[in-house]
């Protein structure tokens, strides 16, 4: 077995591991700098699961049917599993729950931007599973191959939910521009205000990315930010085809040469101005969150009072002290 006592030792067997791609685990060694990326890039994921409940949930009281209701919510749950998953993976990297939702609530840590956007008609439901969930599987598909175990693992069921979400939410603009004419102008609006905000939730163009560059080394992010929005144009053009809607960009073109679409740039200092909580529903998304939290705090209290009483319980029987 290698002698694994030296720090330059366990910085060798990290590095080798990285190098054979193969998975970094909570209880190996890792570099400070990787731990502390990860838990970023971890937590502002699970908050954005969190918080995005809530564009979505805005419509579950007035879902046109049944049929579309229990669709919805069903999502909508999904969504807080995923925020489960990824705050227990942040967890294995030695974060607090309690302090990520503290720090959330109080805007120290971040969530995407794509959620700072209000959701103003039936439309929006289905846009958003067919443009963000597809800007999402599109980012998280290679997320499953991460380096940092608990992380990828997550993001495989993770995905494979999403997948559903995608469909449901294709499905119900197809639906819609069967309807009326003004059915399909609805979609159409909808899709020409979420279509630069979904570029943007694969962040800042590449030069302009302070992580990229080492979270690449490090394997825990495998494409770049402008590889994943190529991707995703490259995508959504057939689709936006097929449900016969236009996506509001004069550039967007295919290139032969390149063997891809060009499409304009996105607002970013509009993006920038949303990460810094300027979104028309920022406030409203960081208030609705902590009024949760706040509503939750009985149940909290009664899970560890329960908790104590079992563990009391157990040093009676057992005759231990813990
Ligand atoms: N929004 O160096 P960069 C979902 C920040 S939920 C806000 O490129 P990185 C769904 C970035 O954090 C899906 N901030 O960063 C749920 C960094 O700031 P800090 C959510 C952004 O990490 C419910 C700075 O800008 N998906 O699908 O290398 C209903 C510079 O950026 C954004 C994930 O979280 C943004 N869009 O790359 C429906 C995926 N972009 O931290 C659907 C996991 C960048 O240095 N995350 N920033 O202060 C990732 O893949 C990467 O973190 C990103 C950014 C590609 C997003």
């Amino acid at each position: 077995m290698t002698n694994v006592e030296a720090p330059q030792d366990l910085q060798n067997l990290f590095d080798e591991t990285i190098a054979a791609d193969q998975r970094i685990e909570p209880r190996d060694w890792m570099p400070d700098g990787y731990r502390k990326t990860l838990i970023r890039q971890v937590a502002q994921h699970a908050h954005s699961e969190i918080i995005g409940m809530q564009p979505e949930g805005n419509w579950l009281t007035r879902a046109p049917s049944l049929r579309r209701k229990a669709i919805l919510m069903a999502k909508v749950q999904d969504e807080a599993g995923h925020g489960l998953y990824l705050y227990s993976a942040a967890e294995t990297l030695g974060a607090d729950r309690g302090d990520l939702t503290t720090k959330l609530i109080e805007g120290k840590q971040k969530y995407s931007s794509i959620f700072n956007y209000p959701t103003l008609t039936y439309a929006d439901v289905g846009v958003i599973g067919w443009l963000v969930d597809g800007a999402a599987i599109c980012n998280q598909v290679p997320l499953c191959r991460s380096s940092f175990g608990p992380y990828a693992r997550a993001m495989i069921r993770v995905c494979k939910e999403e997948s559903f979400h995608q469909r449901q939410g294709f499905e119900l603009l197809a639906t819609m521009m069967r309807g009326t004419e003004a059915q399909r102008a609805m979609v159409q609006e909808a899709v020409d205000r979420w279509w630069w905000p979904a570029l943007m939730m694969f962040g800042p163009p590449d030069d302009e990315s302070p992580n990229t560059e080492q979270s690449m080394k490090w394997r825990i992010k495998r494409h770049t930010n402008d590889e994943l929005r190529q991707r995703f144009v490259d995508m959504s053009i057939p689709q936006a085809e097929i449900l016969g809607v236009t996506f509001p960009d004069p550039d967007l073109r295919w290139n032969p040469e390149r063997g891809a679409h060009d499409f304009g740039e996105p607002d970013w200092s509009e993006f920038m101005d949303v990460v810094r909580g300027n979104g028309a529903a920022s406030v409203e998304r960081i208030t609705n969150r902590k009024a949760a939290h706040d509503n939750g705090a009985w149940v909290r209290d009664a899970a560890y009072a329960f908790a104590q009483r079992e563990r009391l319980a157990h040093d009676r029987t057992t005759g231990e002290t813990s």
